[in-house]
């Protein structure tokens, strides 16, 4: 490792004790030539101070807020690349004149609009036309820089001095002044304009100030000269003997303009750009109300956790006094009610649902369950239709991977899952649980029953546990036992589908030209249909339909 290199603030045209407004870099962090260290912040710019090196940042050695000056040092960094640290320690001529040609030019040109306003106008001020231009003053030789604020509309009455629009080079952004008073007449520049030195910006109207100053010049030339002549005189040079913008006006016009002033380095201006973000809606927490990158980011934050202002949120609850009508007694949810409640809930409100019907002949396998449960009394297990279920279902979700599915949170990707656990809804005193079975593939039907009978007294007795409940691919719910011909039951989401099971009854099908009375289950498969179409979810129906008819696709 070879020794740290010192970073100091280069030549900034003579400004001394300039303060540091933000640091755009960390310790630790990697940094190359041109990357952007710190901000400083000048009376009339604020202006980047670029990396001259290669290296990684060992010690940050300025804090916001520090007065620095040209040799102070900002921060060391431990160097990539030898030759580079070499030219560092004496920065090359382009890149230390960055600075210095911003804050020097940045003061010259002010100088020169306190000095010389005219230098920045084409009317002759001895013309009698009231029109003034005002030009993009010196702004150090760049060539091309950015109008990214107009700080100023037409008809507003400014003040000398007032910053009219605020430019944007690659180090620096600077707020240029009004070279004299005078009322906006027309905006030449609009945002996202590039323009260089003597570009147009806007024209001015002049105002008092310069009224005064022609009627001054008026009365030293005719130190005889009445009132009615003085007015004579104005109104002779389209000078308004009286001020054209009420008082109220100007003071609007102020406020508005101290409303619109937004101070952001360069930096954050480009953040905010790329971004979309408002800077004018933004709270500044830095110096003097100025925004940081923090503040952008504070506030994108803040836009992503507000409730969504769409048209499709759903109407407050509302509140009915149901004692008006009648005795009531009040019960609070218990926490599972509440808890399934709002899944189920964010759902139906996610998942585009869509439910298909269909029915499976299950006669054959009903007739298998019933004649194989009394052998298996010994072994402590009973089979229910829902065992077979869970097998067949398992079968599908192989044959149909994209049921075996979830979306990602973009909503972008499917992820699909090559494991195959399956949830079983059990309704149990306290509301419905969802448990779930692991490694269904691994699993022959009567182990699936065991541990549906297992999961399912554990939901009864409240003594599931949450990994009993999680990693679910696919659930079912199956409200055989109770009734009912069909249902539409709701996706466990983030699951793509689930499958509902109704009571199985014997029903008169016509085949071979005469009626069977046949066994016959409903099936509702409810399913998101971002991920899945009706045919895919016909087919899948289907599927489970036929394998269910014969019992020897299950054993296959
Ligand atoms: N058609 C006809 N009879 C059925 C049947 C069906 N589809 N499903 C079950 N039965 C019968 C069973 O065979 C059993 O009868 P026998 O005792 O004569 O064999 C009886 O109904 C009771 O079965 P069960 O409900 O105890 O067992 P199961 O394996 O079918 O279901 C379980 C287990 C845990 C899913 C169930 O008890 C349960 O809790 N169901 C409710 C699920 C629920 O609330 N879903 C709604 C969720 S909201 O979407």
């Amino acid at each position: 490792m070879g020794k740290d290199i010192e970073v100091t603030i280069p030549d900034i045209g003579g400004a001394t004790d300039v303060e540091v407004i933000e640091i755009l870099v960390n310790e630790g962090q990697t940094i190359k030539p041109d990357d952007s260290l710190l901000t400083l912040e000048s009376d009339k710019a604020s202006m980047e101070i670029p990396a001259t090196i290669s290296g990684t940042i060992t010690k940050l050695c300025v804090a916001v807020g520090d007065k620095v000056s040209e040799g102070d040092l900002i921060l060391k960094v431990q160097a990539l690349d030898e030759k580079k640290v070499d030219e560092s320690s004496q920065p090359n001529d382009d890149q230390s004149n960055q600075p210095n040609d911003v804050l020097e030019n940045n003061s010259a040109a002010t100088t020169a609009h306190k000095t010389t306003p005219a230098s920045s106008s084409t009317a002759d001020e001895h013309t009698k036309s009231l029109v003034k231009q005002v030009l993009v003053p010196d702004i150090g030789g760049a060539t091309e820089v950015e109008v990214i604020e107009l700080l100023v509309a037409v008809g507003d009455s400014i003040a000398k001095e007032q910053a009219i629009v605020t430019l944007e080079g690659d180090k620096a952004t600077m707020d240029i002044p009004a070279p004299f008073a005078g009322i906006v007449e027309d905006l030449i520049v609009k945002v996202g304009d590039k323009v260089a030195e003597k570009s147009l910006l806007l024209t001015l109207k002049v105002d008092e100030p310069a009224n005064l100053n022609v009627e001054n010049h008026s009365l030293s030339n005719h130190q005889d000269t009445d009132n009615t002549t003085k007015v004579s005189q104005a109104l002779e040079q389209n000078v308004p003997s009286t001020n054209d913008a009420p008082l109220s006006t100007a003071q609007d016009s102020l406020e508005n303009l101290e409303a619109t002033k937004i101070f952001a380095g360069p930096a954050v201006r480009r953040m905010a750009r790329e971004l979309g973000v408002n800077l004018s809606v933004v709270k500044g927490t830095g110096r003097k109300s100025r925004i940081t990158t923090r503040d952008v980011q504070t506030f994108i934050k803040q836009k992503l956790n507000e409730p969504s202002q769409h048209s499709w949120q759903l109407p407050e609850a509302v509140s009915i006094d149901f004692s008006q009508f009648g005795h009531i007694k009040t019960e609070p949810l218990n926490k599972i009610k509440r808890l399934t409640g709002s899944n189920l809930h964010r759902a139906w409100l996610t998942v585009p649902h869509v439910t298909q019907f269909d029915e499976a002949d299950i006669t054959e396998l009903e007739a298998f369950r019933q004649a194989k449960n009394p052998k298996l009394i010994h072994d402590n297990v009973k089979l229910t239709m829902l065992a077979f279920v869970v097998r067949i279902v398992y079968q599908a979700l192989v044959k149909f991977p994209q049921f075996n599915a979830s979306l990602d949170s973009t909503q972008e990707n499917l992820i699909l899952k090559h494991y195959y656990n399956i949830g079983i809804a059990v309704d149990t005193p306290n509301g419905l649980v969802v448990p779930v079975i692991k490694n269904v593939d691994t699993l022959s039907i009567i182990e699936i029953a065991r541990q549906m009978d297992k999961l399912s007294q554990k939901a009864r007795s409240k003594a599931l546990l949450p990994a009993d409940m999680s990693g679910g691919c696919f659930t079912i719910s199956s409200l055989g036992g109770i009734g009912g011909t069909a249902f539409t039951p709701i996706v466990n989401h983030p699951e793509v589908a689930i499958l509902g099971l109704s009571r199985a009854q014997i029903k008169p099908i016509y085949q071979d030209k005469t009626f069977e009375p046949k066994l016959m289950l409903p099936l509702s498969l409810s399913y998101d249909h971002r991920v899945i179409d009706g045919a895919q979810a016909a087919r899948f129906t289907q599927y489970i339909a036929t394998a269910l008819t014969d019992i020897r696709n299950i054993l296959l």
